[in-house]
């Protein structure tokens, strides 16, 4: 009897964005630690607590993947790539990996509601919504280094900027969450 209850297509994406997160958990741990050894302990405080986050999604895809019967296939992780040249274009890159995985995450919401696997579908939408917070965060952080100065920011705005990135909180607040007694 067969109890595989993913298509080959579903589990061959499923298996890819496991490693997909695996690798985005790799990209805030190289920041976080070329941000430590620049000496802004609160931006690699905040990147190393992000990371963690991207490996605790691995996990729930990994547990997806076997909850519904089908095989889990770990391969190598692709390196995060060189370090980045500035906090400007750390915020920067961080924005556009959590942009690209974004992307991939769509791609499995449309293959899952192609192949009408609702259960995947819907296993997914925690996925959509995870990724409109990270998006925001990432978009929070650049905001934050155009305040400061962008490319150009003075060393004292970056020493703000890294106090206030050590007590930044780990979710961002959705648009759906917001009200008019609370903006
Ligand atoms: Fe896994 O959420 Fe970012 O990428």
């Amino acid at each position: 009897m067969d109890t595989n209850r993913l298509s080959p297509t579903l589990a061959k994406a499923l298996n890819q964005q496991m490693t997909n997160e695996a690798a985005n958990a790799q990209v805030y741990l190289a920041y976080a630690s070329w941000a430590s050894e620049k000496g802004y302990d609160g931006i690699a405080n905040f990147l190393f607590r992000h990371a963690n986050e991207e490996r605790n999604h691995m996990m729930k895809i990994l547990e997806y993947i076997l909850k519904r019967g089908a095989k889990v296939t770990i391969t190598e992780i692709p390196s995060p790539g060189p370090d980045p040249l500035s906090v400007n274009d750390c915020f920067e890159k961080v924005f556009k990996s959590e942009v690209d995985n974004t992307a991939a995450i769509y791609s499995i919401v449309e293959m899952s509601m192609a192949e009408k696997d609702w259960a995947t579908w819907n296993f997914m939408q925690w996925f959509v919504k995870e990724q409109t917070e990270e998006e925001t965060l990432a978009l929070d952080l650049l905001s934050k280094i155009k305040v400061a100065g962008g490319a150009s920011a003075s060393d004292e705005a970056l020493y703000a900027l890294n106090n206030d990135l050590a007590k930044t909180p780990d979710d961002a607040t959705l648009a759906q969450d917001v009200s008019t007694a609370n903006p």
